[in-house]
């Protein structure tokens, strides 16, 4: 589906509307479950991190990473980011 820029506003205030204001941070565990890495293939084991409470849970097979608002990580859907198909549209 091929959205135009007028949907994707409204996407994103249907998104703001409810609280989901909360952006990828390149970070997965999609080739190793519960092994993060970042985009560029660098583990986060041995650097920085910053999970909220009783975080990964990998609920639902979660594999991409949000920061949200108090900059707290935690494992979400890759398929479930609204923001990140609206920023393709350019
Ligand atoms: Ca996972
Ligand atoms: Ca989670």
């Amino acid at each position: 589906m091929r959205l135009s820029s007028a949907s994707c506003r409204e996407i994103v205030s249907n998104v703001d509307r409810h609280g989901y204001n909360n952006m990828f941070i390149g970070l997965n565990d999609i080739k190793c479950e519960g092994t993060f890495v970042w985009e560029d293939g660098t583990s986060i084991n041995s650097g920085y991190s910053h999970w909220k409470k009783k975080q990964p849970d990998n609920s639902h097979n979660e594999d991409c990473v949000e920061i949200l608002n108090n900059n707290e990580w935690n494992d979400v859907s890759c398929h479930e980011e609204l923001l990140v198909l609206c920023e393709r549209l350019g």
